[in-house]
């Protein structure tokens, strides 16, 4: 079953660190487990301060190298990582999927958009344009230039356990910067098969150290990164629990951080939407990757109007929803990553229960729920709710979906924001006024407002991120790639006087 494993270099137990080269350490190994089967699908040597260390270094020495590579040449690395990633494709999805229990297409998807963000970073490395502008003196010329950062720190979760390293590590690498991964210890085995490939095109010219990977724990190896003055940026992906951390923590010694947070994003439905659009994008939003998005669709607000005919489609589409291996073709929603998500499932549910919530499908574990190594499967849910409810206002990382009626648009894209989280956010409407007021300033708080089409599966050309408790970061396309860079502003004089600026006079 587990083919894909050899094409990509991973074996019974492998080493968690790299730092240009493989460091596998006599310490503790965890093993990664198949949330569907249970089945241990490899393990992997833990790192400490000790490898940190030496991964750190390794990346700052090669970063230096690097700065001095013309940005178009790091961009034709990065080509090459690409071409790689697409090689690659069917044994990187499947690792993703084995690992993480998205079902294979999401697998597959995932790994695409490693790929298309790499074909963006290197049309990028031509275009890192600064600015010139008018010097107010004479014989005076101003301009803003991009410089690399350093070497920036990547947090990972499991959801996402290849893309969200990509969107960073490619558009950083042609940035100029070196790149230390602490992935999630939930899904080591996509990391190190992502290094690898990667790593093998930058090894050829001595630049492996440049995508350093640390697989360890938040104690030992993230707390060390959050503390650690040598990466000016850390980019972290999580909870926003996580977020808060890392936030306060890298503030505190004046470092940068970009933070991509959770999500508790909303559709609204108004009473002219096309429907048959409206349930698609709905199941895929809710049900897709088993509500384990940070772009899932949590929330429906639908008009009052059609409430009652919304539901019954959902609810039947919701019956059609084959859930089962996630390496199978058939299935759509594969389990939930571990014992804890299916607790917090529960308590969820229950929660809605209490609060006043009608479940209208699913609440439930499913009947292929297992024991505690894997199958972690549950029913996908329909809560008929109400905005007042608290646990609506809460992101429960799982397939639970909250439909609540509005009467409005007006008060629809008021509920819509009168959450912490902001993240995505969509209306269906076929009447422009709606639409356009949607996304209007008194609109969508949120980082990503679309229209008739979901809240997930954004596209990498888009800066992607959100406000509020989402953490304000925005990573991937348009001009994120400006966190990763530092600016500089240079004024040249190249005449034989030295004019002051604001005219000031200062001696002779
Ligand atoms: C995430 O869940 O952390 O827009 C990222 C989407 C994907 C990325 C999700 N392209 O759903």
């Amino acid at each position: 079953m587990n083919d894909f494993l050899s094409p990509l270099g991973i074996e019974a137990t492998n080493p968690g660190g790299y730092d240009g080269t493989w460091i596998r350490t006599d310490g503790e190994v965890i093993q990664s487990h198949s949330p569907a089967t249970g089945q241990a699908i490899g393990g992997v040597t833990m790192c400490g301060r000790v490898e940190y260390e030496r991964v750190m270094q390794a990346a700052i020495d090669a970063q230096r190298r690097w700065r001095e590579v013309p940005a178009p040449i790091r961009g034709e690395y990065v080509r090459k990582i690409g071409l790689a990633f697409r090689e690659m494709k069917e044994p990187l999805g499947a690792i993703v999927t084995a690992e993480c229990g998205k079902i294979y297409q999401e697998g597959l998807g995932e790994i695409q958009e490693c790929v298309d963000i790499a074909d963006f970073a290197v049309g990028l490395s031509r275009q890192l344009y600064g600015l010139t502008m008018p010097s107010e003196r004479s014989q005076h010329s101003m301009r803003e230039t991009w410089h690399p950062l350093g070497t920036i720190g990547v947090i990972t979760a499991f959801n996402f356990p290849a893309a969200v390293w990509a969107w960073n590590a490619m558009v950083s690498l042609v940035c100029g910067n070196a790149q230390i991964w602490k992935p999630s210890l939930k899904t080591p085995l996509t990391a190190i098969a992502m290094t690898k490939v990667a790593a093998k095109v930058l090894e050829e010219d001595g630049f492996g150290a440049l995508i350093g990977l640390i697989i360890g724990s938040d104690d030992e190896v993230g707390s060390a990164m959050l503390d650690d003055k040598r990466l000016p940026l850390i980019s972290a992906t999580g909870s926003t629990r996580m977020g808060r951390i890392v936030g306060e923590r890298v503030g505190k010694r004046l470092g940068r951080s970009l933070l991509e947070l959770g999500g508790n994003n909303a559709i609204i439905v108004m009473d002219d939407a096309d429907l048959d659009l409206a349930v698609r994008g709905i199941v895929f939003g809710a049900v897709g990757t088993a509500g384990q998005r940070c772009t899932t669709t949590r929330r429906i607000l639908v008009h009052e109007s059609i409430a009652a005919d919304l539901e019954q489609r959902l609810v039947d589409a919701y019956k059609t929803v084959s859930i089962g291996n996630p390496l199978s073709e058939d299935t759509l929603m594969g389990p939930l990553i571990d014992k804890d998500a299916v607790t917090m499932f529960q308590n969820a549910v229950a929660a809605a229960r209490e609060q006043g919530g009608e479940v209208l499908t699913g609440g439930d574990v499913h009947p292929m729920f297992g024991d505690e190594a894997g199958g972690h499967y549950v029913q996908p849910t329909i809560v008929r709710a109400r905005h007042d409810m608290p646990i609506v206002h809460e992101e429960t990382f799982a397939p639970i979906l909250y439909v609540i009626p509005i009467q409005d648009v007006e008060q629809a894209i008021e509920w819509q924001n009168d959450v912490p989280q902001g993240l995505s956010s969509s209306i269906f409407t076929l009447n422009a006024r709606h639409a356009e007021r949607f996304l209007s300033a008194v609109g969508s708080d949120c980082g990503i407002a679309n229209v008739n089409i979901g809240t997930s599966g954004a596209e990498i050309g888009g800066a992607f991120g959100g406000e509020k408790d989402t953490g304000g970061g925005r990573e991937s396309g348009s001009d994120s790639w400006k966190a990763y860079m530092r600016r500089q502003t240079s004024t040249v004089n190249w005449g034989t006087e030295l004019p002051l600026a604001q005219g000031i006079q200062f001696g002779s």
